[in-house]
Formats: C-alpha cells, structure tokens, sequence
C-alpha cells in the first residue's frame, strides 16, 4: 500500500499478508482507506498512519474488486468471481453482507455510489449496468461491456463503454441513453382505393429525462399510393422522389425525455390488396433501444 503527497513523496507500507493481489481501493467514513484483496479473499483497511486490519469474505474464492464507501457508512464492494456472483457490504468493524446478482456469470467488477442513494456497478459478464440498494435490492440494466463507473456531477451514473469505444451515462433512475420509439396507427381500415387513408405516427423518447436531439422520422411510401400530405406536430416534413417512389422525411429536431411528437401523414391507394406502411425514426444520440425503432402498418384495400 502506498501514499503520495500532493508534491509526489511516496512513503510504502506492507501489506501482512502477503500476494494479497490489491485491487479497488476507497476512502472509509471513519477515516481509514478500504481496498480489497483480491488473491486472499479478504477486505482491509489502513490507517492513515499504515496500519491494517485484514477481514475475510465469507463467501470463498470471491474474488473482491471494485470497492466504494455507500451513503449508509458501509463500504459495499463486488465479488467478481463466476461462483460468487454477488454484491457485499462490511461494516467499518468488519461484519459482511452478502447479496446474490440474479444473473448468472455476472462477473461484477467497479462499483460506485450514485446520486440516488444507491451504489451502481458495472457487469462485464451479462454486459449490464446495475444498482443495488443498501439494503441490497439488484437491479440490473442490460447496456454493454464497461469497466469504469464514477457518478457525475449531473444526477446520472457515467461508465466506460469498452467495446463501444464510448463513455456512457445512465441515468439514476433507470434508463441509458435515449430509447426513441415508434408507433403507427391507420384510419381508415379497411379503405378504397383512391380514398385516403391517414396513418398516425408517434414517436416518443422513453427516456425519463436525457433528451434526443436530430430526431429524423422516415417513411418510404409505397409505389402503389399516391401522396397526399405530411404534416408534424413540431419540425417540417418533406418529400423526395427516386425511381418513381416517394420518401416522406421529417425533421423532427429535439424530444426531451419523456416527450412524444406525431406525424399525420396521408395517402390515397391506388390498387386493391394490403398497403404496408414502414416508418422508422433516428436520431444523432445512442438508442438503446433500436428493436422499437420501426413501426410497421397495414392496411387492407377494397376495390
Ligand atoms: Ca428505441
Ligand atoms: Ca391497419
């Protein structure tokens, strides 16, 4: 274990145990530096003078990692090993907790407290983000493989996305990253040709509070329908034309968490059958969620 002044003077102290494997290391509320020992199963603390004190994890072979002081004066750490798969406090005198992650093979590995009371941590096994409550409730967020997690200044939880090559947010109460989606329905159904028919389309993000910006919504039309008009609740909307089919493209701009905007647009079909009608919508921030991207609608079309 070792110290360094803010000027860069290092002063080592050994660990009594030795080949410990030292891992996450966190300032205790009483005072004391707590890290784990990740070879010997164990958690420790050190006194600001260097002495420690070394706790055995109850669970064997637990491998504990990442480690943080949690707003409830304990210290919770993560237990990475495939056997153990859990979450854990001790108390500032040494007494464990021990709770389970639901998910098999979670491998837990940083662990931070978050804005909202809860510590959050990141599972580089099942690629989820998650929190644990400190009377330890998990719950876990499916995201992506990350590493580091640290709370931001800004109410959200921020982490290392290591495959994306981006850093990621989540925010305290839930979601990651923006989730647009996109839900069309028609009027009327069944219709005649030559008469029109109205789809309704609206796009919401269901992101409590992060919001989407450049929010495009597409609709490639069938060339079997003759276009009648385009008309959205916020942005403009307009058309182009390639081989002889007509795209319907509306800018939608900015959806705040929790907003929705709808598109009106109308259609006259031209030939009996079932019209499909295909809306996506994107935007130039992450979804997390691209399955809802898309709506599709059909329509049945009489004579
Ligand atoms: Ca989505
Ligand atoms: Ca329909």
């Amino acid at each position: 274990m070792t110290k360094v002044t803010p000027s860069g003077a290092f002063t080592e102290y050994p660990i009594p145990s030795g080949g410990v494997g030292p891992a996450g290391i966190a300032a205790g509320p009483d005072g004391n530096l707590w890290f784990t020992e990740w070879r010997v199963n164990q958690v420790a603390k050190v006194t600001t003078s260097g002495v420690f004190t070394e706790y055995p994890v109850p669970t064997a072979s637990s491998t504990p990692w990442g480690i943080a002081a949690g707003p409830d004066g304990n210290l919770w750490f993560t237990e990475y090993a495939q056997t153990a798969n859990q979450i854990a406090k001790v108390t500032t005198s040494g007494v464990f907790t021990e709770y389970p992650i639901s998910s098999a093979n979670s491998f837990p590995y940083a662990i931070a407290a978050g804005p909202d009371g809860n510590l959050w941590f990141t599972e580089v096994g099942t690629e989820n983000v998650a929190k644990v409550t400190t009377s330890g409730l998990v719950t876990e967020y499916p995201c992506c493989v990350s590493y580091g997690i640290a709370a931001g200044p800004d109410g959200n939880v921020w982490f290392t996305g290591s495959q994306t090559n981006a850093i990621d947010k989540i925010e305290a109460g839930g979601a990651t990253d923006v989730d647009l989606s996109i839900a069309t329905t028609d009027s009327p159904d069944p219709v005649n040709t030559h008469q029109q028919v109205t789809y309704t389309i609206a796009v919401s993000n269901l992101a409590p509070s992060i919001d989407a910006t450049g929010v495009t919504v597409m609709s490639p039309l069938s060339a079997h329908v003759t276009f009648v008009s385009a008309i959205p609740s916020q942005g403009t909307c307009s058309t182009s034309k390639a081989k002889g089919a007509t795209t319907v493209t509306c800018a939608i701009g900015t959806l705040a968490g929790g907003a929705s905007a709808t598109i009106t647009l109308a259609v006259k079909p031209l030939q009996p059958g079932t019209l499909t009608n295909t809306t996506s919508v994107a935007s130039s921030v992450t979804d997390r969620n691209p399955a809802n991207n898309t709506a599709q609608e059909l329509t049945s079309v009489l004579k």
